[in-house]
């Protein structure tokens, strides 16, 4: 009566309805947990809690559709870029993207999910990517101002990643932020020209872009930290290693001065030096407006989607002619070994 009749009501996802572990998960769990503790890593053969599973290809996920969204926005810029110079940049940095995607999803797929699941999450709208992308790219300042502070930011949140606790996610990071420290100062070096040696017409054109990125800059790292669902866990785990609100601090210090040698002013009258804090102080962020572009209702959401849809299914032909062709390679080795 005090014991089954409990476990017999207890509803699907709740903590009593979990199946009991025996006493060989109770001892992994626990070498998990020390590995963790210790520093080290965790390997895609290794055991590890579900939920840790679930954590990795959620954050993993997300980030490699981001990279591939990411793509759309400056996209928009390839066939209108100013100089040959500036289209080569640019048409390396976007690929750069794509290539940040694949790694990505082969880490999540590693975690034994696959590549077709991950992308119908995307496509049906389940998964997220980072709320950045939904904003439209107007003016060319706009794509030096997304690799000044986007990337920038970016590179502030993907760095900690590299020491993440599941190991085929770090390497990926490792090389990532390689190539995306190149995409930060492409951007900021596209600025600094238009800034320096360009017209009266061009430097307000890179204000305006700035006013426009950066409160949208700041939303990806993500809610405060009393609002964020997942850090604590993600944190006990080496996933996370510095939380949403350090890191955006860290970003906020480090943009300020940047934007001192570039000539532009933030949009936030609220923002200055703390001598006490050591640190930035800055304006409250909209929240509401983060939720609701996270949630499909910011400038480019169904645009994006829309985008990305029309690629997966424009590209059947290429995912069909390549299983032809394995198909076809398949059985000329059977044949060769008959
Ligand atoms: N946008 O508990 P929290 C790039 C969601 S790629 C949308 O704090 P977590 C680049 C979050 O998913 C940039 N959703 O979550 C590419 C969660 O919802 P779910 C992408 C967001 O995971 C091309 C809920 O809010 N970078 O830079 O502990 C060109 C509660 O949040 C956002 C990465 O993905 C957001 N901004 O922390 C140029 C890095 N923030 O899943 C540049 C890896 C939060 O429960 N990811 N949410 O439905 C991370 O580091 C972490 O996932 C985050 C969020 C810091 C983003």
């Amino acid at each position: 009566m005090y014991t089954q009749a409990m476990d017999l009501m207890a509803k699907e996802g709740a903590p009593s309805a979990r199946p009991l572990r025996s006493a060989e998960e109770l001892k992994l769990e626990e070498r998990f947990d020390a590995r963790i503790d210790d520093g080290g890593f965790i390997e895609a053969k290794d055991w590890m809690p579900d939920h840790y599973r679930k954590t990795l290809v959620r954050q993993i996920s997300q980030h490699a559709h981001s990279e591939i969204v990411g793509m759309l926005p400056e996209g928009n810029w390839v066939t209108r870029a100013p100089t040959l110079k500036r289209k080569a940049i640019l048409l390396a940095k976007i690929q750069d993207e794509g290539g940040h995607g694949l790694y990505l999803y082969a880490a999540a797929e590693t975690l034994g999910t696959s590549r077709d699941e991950l992308l119908g999450a995307l496509h049906s709208g389940k998964a997220k990517y980072s709320s950045i992308f939904n904003y439209p790219t107007l003016t060319w300042a706009d794509v030096g101002v997304i690799g000044w502070l986007v990337d920038g930011a970016a590179i502030m949140n993907q760095v900690p990643l590299c020491r993440c606790s599941y190991a085929p996610y770090a390497r990926a990071m490792i090389r990532i932020c390689r190539e995306e420290s190149f995409h930060q100062r492409q951007g900021y070096d596209s600025l600094l020209v238009m800034m320096q040696n360009g017209t009266e017409a061009q430097r307000a054109m890179v204000q305006d872009a700035v006013n426009r990125w950066w409160w949208p800059s700041l939303m990806m790292f993500g809610p405060p930290d009393g609002e964020s669902t997942h850090s604590a866990q993600s944190m006990r785990w080496g996933i996370k290693r510095i939380s949403n609100d350090d890191l955006r601090q860290k970003f906020v210090d480090a943009t300020v001065e940047q934007a001192k040698v570039l000539g532009v002013t933030m949009p936030d009258p609220d923002l200055k030096w703390n001598e006490e804090r050591q640190h930035c102080d800055f304006g409250a962020i909209d929240w509401d407006e983060f939720w609701r572009v996270v949630g499909g209702e910011g400038p480019c959401n169904r645009e994006r989607l829309g985008m990305r849809v029309k690629a997966w299914d424009d590209g059947a032909w290429v995912r069909e002619a390549a299983l032809a062709h394995a198909e076809k390679q398949a059985q000329r080795a059977r044949q060769a070994a008959a």
